[in-house]
């Protein structure tokens, strides 16, 4: 047998055997991870975000330890602040993804934590308010090509998780359509197995008609996906100043025997 197949093969064997959790065409699996005191403990620590970018708290490190970059050097300033403030919240997220994919699960990097404020909509000119508030685009998770070659990303196993923390005054959710990237034969398919288009027109149309679940979030419980499903922000509906939302997300890979979780 040709080589280049011997290895594919090799890597499909442990890519699709070793591991317990198979994410697949899964959609959420929702993980009751903080009650109501954690959740408020949890707010305490992280402070009233006023200025700046809408995701702090942020590991952002893709390309661990390959080159000295700005995100990289970002993660490491952050490191021992992001511990001592959120070392309980990280740890019991890892236990909780652990008991689901009955796996060994690890940080690699860290999540990332993203705040909205509801005021921070108040001065926009409509065009840019309505354009904040218009539906989001489908899309699926590509941050684990930052940790895999090219020629393995097609057997990557990965996954998503989203914790809420806080979610606004008329409700927020994960907009989860009925597609899933299969990543081996690069096909978008519906969870019948239909293949879909993936590109051009025949793509854009496909979206404004896909069926779709609208998975509430509620504060404390944890979603856990596969990031290849399409899924988007669900719509932010009679927004209000007072506002906020307050989620942490982050992916996972997996790899020797561990799932590698990243932000
Ligand atoms: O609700 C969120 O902000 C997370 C949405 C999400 O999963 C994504 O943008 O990939």
């Amino acid at each position: 047998m040709d080589p280049v197949w011997e290895w594919i093969l090799l890597i499909l064997f442990v890519g699709c055997k070793s591991q317990n959790f198979q994410p697949g065409r899964k959609t959420p699996i929702l993980l009751d991870t903080l009650n109501e005191s954690q959740v408020k403990r949890q707010l305490g620590k992280l402070g009233s975000y006023i200025y700046g970018p809408s995701t702090i708290y942020s590991g952002h490190c893709p390309a661990y330890g390959e080159h000295e970059n700005a995100t990289q050097r970002h993660h490491e300033g952050m490191k021992d602040m992001i511990e001592s403030r959120f070392g309980w919240l990280l740890d019991t997220v890892r236990r909780k993804l652990a008991e689901e994919v009955s796996d060994p699960v690890e940080w690699m990097s860290y999540p990332y934590i993203k705040m909205h404020r509801g005021d921070s909509l108040d001065a926009l000119p409509s065009e840019f308010r309505d354009l904040a508030l218009k539906v989001a685009p489908p899309h699926r998770d590509q941050q684990f090509m930052s940790y895999v070659p090219k020629e393995q990303q097609p057997f990557a196993q990965t996954l998503t998780f989203t914790l809420p923390i806080q979610v606004p005054s008329g409700g927020a959710g994960l907009r989860c359509f009925d597609a899933f990237l299969d990543k081996p034969s690069g096909k978008l398919l519906s969870q019948q197995g239909q293949e879909l288009p993936r590109t051009g027109q025949a793509y854009q149309q496909l979206v404004s008609h896909l069926p779709y679940e609208d998975v509430v979030y509620l504060p404390g419980r944890m979603l856990l996906f596969s990031g290849d499903q399409l899924h988007a922000v669900s719509p932010y509906k009679n927004p209000i100043s007072s506002d906020r939302r307050i989620v942490l997300q982050g992916h996972g890979i997996f790899q020797e025997g561990v799932w590698k979780l990243f932000g």
